[in-house]
């Protein structure tokens, strides 16, 4: 028994003295493994005399649970050594806030700058019909949107808005004047893109339809429209142009913020940025939803959201909004 009392205490110092995590692991190696010291004394038990074989066997098994225990406590202890202690004085982890999408923050002042002019935010669906993007619209047979090299059909006769101005009918049905909505939202085109276009964009639709509402207040609203959003000195221009839903109609640019006007490939050499279409609303649209064309006129709009976003924070290609791109998206 004398003999075993001091294996047992050997072993047991021998564990206890390890220096480090590696060390109590070779410890393991040394006494528990397959040909460690510890299994070994199990091969013994045949060589003991009978009288004293259950003694002997107790031993080693008691043995083996000592050692694997005093083992893990040792390891244990090192790995909260190991473990570094706290910095108290450390500055604490950032904490990354989200942000708003470049274009949803001048969606936000869209709708702020119209609020106070008193429209209120009407919305539509992104999958319309032919009734509403083009019948409805004014728009001929003929006309060259209505063909899918130019839309995005969805199956005969749906398709994927290729403007919000479908919100204006949809508005006019539902209620009676006057009316006087904005109504921002995604559209899609088979279009090529480039750094001025892409197949989905934003677009915020304008309506105005009162008694007597005339040319100039369209003007007099989008003058004021983006001197609020881009400052008191923003050089707006009208160009006459052709929508079929208005009559007249105009196409709204506002100067370009890359060159100042002097021309650069971003503006094609005009010096100017096309925003958006406008227009006084067609009688016919008025007839197509019940409005009296002789009591009523108005105004509407279309503007180009992402090419708001370009001229308010001079970005030079319109791709950067979907990329995704966090060193771009960060600076807002
Ligand atoms: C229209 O979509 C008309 N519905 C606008 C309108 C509304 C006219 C109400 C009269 C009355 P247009 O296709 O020009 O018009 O588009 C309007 C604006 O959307 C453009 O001026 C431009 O700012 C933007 N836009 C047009 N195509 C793209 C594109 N592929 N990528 C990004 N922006 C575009």
């Amino acid at each position: 028994m004398e003999d075993f009392t001091q294996i047992r205490e050997g072993i047991l110092r021998d564990i206890r003295s390890s220096v480090s995590l590696e060390d109590a692991e070779d410890k393991r190696i040394k006494y528990l493994s397959k040909k460690g010291e510890i299994t070994l004394l199990f091969g013994q038990i045949k060589t003991i005399a009978p009288d004293k074989k259950r003694e002997f066997g107790q031993f080693v098994n008691s043995l083996r649970d000592e050692a694997l225990d005093l083992i893990n406590e040792v390891k244990a202890g090192f790995s909260d050594k190991n473990k570094e202690p706290i910095d108290t004085t450390l500055p604490g982890r950032k904490f990354y806030r989200g942000r708003y999408h470049p274009l949803n923050l001048i969606k936000d002042e869209l709708k702020t700058i119209f609020g106070q002019m008193g429209f209120s935010v009407a919305t539509g669906p992104e999958v319309e019909t032919e009734y509403y993007i083009f019948d409805a619209l004014n728009m001929p047979s003929w006309h060259p949107a209505r063909k899918t090299t130019d839309s995005l059909y969805v199956d005969k006769g749906r398709l994927l808005r290729t403007e919000t101005s479908s919100v204006q009918i949809r508005t006019m049905e539902k209620g009676k004047p006057p009316f006087r909505i904005i109504s921002p939202g995604r559209v899609y085109r088979n279009e090529k893109e480039n750094a001025t276009h892409t197949a989905m964009f934003t677009q915020c639709e304008g309506l105005y339809i009162n008694r007597g509402v005339s040319f100039a207040e369209l003007k007099g609203t989008l003058k004021e429209f983006f001197k609020a959003l881009y400052g008191k000195n923003t050089q707006v221009r009208f160009r006459p142009h052709f929508f079929p839903f208005t009559e007249p109609s105009a196409e709204v640019d506002v100067s370009c913020f890359k060159c100042g006007g002097a021309g650069c490939s971003l503006c094609k050499s005009s010096g100017w940025l096309e925003l958006g279409g406008c227009g006084m609303v067609h009688p016919k649209v008025l007839e197509n939803v019940g409005v009296d064309s002789e009591e009523f006129t108005g105004f509407a709009f279309g503007l180009g959201i992402e090419r708001l976003a370009m001229l308010k924070y001079g970005v030079n290609d319109i791709r950067d909004f979907t990329e995704n791109d966090l060193r771009f998206l960060e600076q807002f």
